[in-house]
């Protein structure tokens, strides 16, 4: 990478961010007095969720602070990668909290891509009085106000662009195996650079990272090209299940419990699917209901081309996210919430 492109990145953050720089001060701070430090992030984590944290624990390493990292779900085999290529050390509290896993012996948390106790379950009732610090970095907007030191740019397409701005700012390179897990990272969150979060900075970040030797068709192989049938033999049964209403304007789409079992697929299976009604050039928001296995509370997944601020909406129910992506959870029976929430939308369009 020439100094010149380097020179126009920093340039570019200091004016977009400039008065956020104290935030990023105060998270290295933060990290600097600690010898070790336990990195986590949301339930059901995601490729920026995953991404993210693997470059925080290797640039703690840089530091000479140790890092591992613990998850509230399994580590999914699609991005199982970035851990496994690294040497990076995870607990796996989906089932309970680790035996193994012993809080004195860390420094501080570190929580990326979420805020939200919500997204944190099983998490709060052993931090809480913990007297160590608590620190958030990232891009949501539902936020809560339990952190010690909180660092979020609602405006960053993914958390990993704000851990690579962290990166910069405590003098860390940006190369090698942090150049993969940030690329995936944002890659991840912005639909491979397609979704409307995808911002200036994010493509300036992007090719930085490819300057350092990101293998981009590796990585698209991994991300898009990696699953099993059974997730297009769901994502048929759910197509069937498309209902426009009001003209078009908005997409329903429904996954029982029957089509988990019939197809073999599994709830992550689910992603990405409630994209494929946007291409419909009349439909402004798309709707996700599934039912998951395992009788838990019916999860509602919100798309929007941008005329209706899908986060807002999701608040009403509890749930939150970003104007153009958000979700929530109805712990009522499959219908009933189908009723609840596409009557809601409705008139929440028809208004709009
Ligand atoms: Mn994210």
């Amino acid at each position: 990478m020439t100094s010149n492109s380097w020179q126009f990145t920093r340039r570019f953050v200091s004016v977009s961010w400039g008065s956020m720089s104290d935030a990023y001060q105060q998270l290295i701070a933060e990290l600097s007095r600690a010898r070790r430090v336990l990195v986590t992030t949301h339930v059901r984590p995601d490729g920026d969720a995953l991404g993210t944290s693997a470059a925080l624990v290797m640039a703690l390493r840089r530091k000479k602070i140790e890092a591992e990292v613990l998850l509230l779900s399994h580590l999914p085999s699609k991005y199982a990668f970035i851990f496994s290529d690294n040497q990076i050390t995870h607990h796996d509290a989906e089932k309970g909290w680790p035996a193994g896993l012993d809080l004195n012996g860390f420094d501080a948390l570190l929580v990326a891509d979420t805020g939200t106790w919500s997204q944190l379950p099983g998490l709060r009732e052993h931090v809480e009085k913990w007297n160590k610090p608590k620190l958030v970095l990232d891009h949501h907007l539902t936020q809560e106000d339990w952190a010690d030191a909180k660092l979020v740019v609602t405006e960053a397409a993914a958390a990993g662009e704000i851990a690579a701005e962290l990166m910069d700012q405590w003098n860390i390179e940006l190369d090698g195996p942090i150049a993969a897990a940030l690329f995936l990272a944002i890659a991840s969150d912005t639909g491979w650079f397609q979704f409307s979060n995808t911002r200036p900075y994010t493509l300036r970040l992007a090719a930085r990272l490819i300057e350092h030797g990101v293998d981009t068709d590796r990585m698209y192989q991994l991300l898009y090209q990696n699953e099993r049938a059974e997730r297009l033999a769901l994502q048929t049964r759910a197509l069937q299940s498309l209902e426009l209403m009001l003209d078009g304007r908005l997409a329903v789409m429904r996954v029982r419990k029957g089509d988990f079992d019939q197809t073999g697929a599994n709830v992550p299976d689910t992603e990405n699917l409630i994209n494929m009604p946007l291409q419909v050039r009349t439909v402004e928001v798309s709707l996700l209901m599934v039912e998951p296995r395992d009788d838990g509370p019916i999860r509602i997944s919100l798309r929007s081309k941008g005329q209706v601020d899908v986060a807002r909406f999701a608040e009403q129910f509890g749930g939150g996210g970003h104007a153009r992506a958000a979700g929530l959870k109805l712990g009522v029976p499959f219908d009933e919430a189908h009723d609840r929430v596409v009557l809601a939308m409705t008139q929440e369009m028809l208004t709009s």
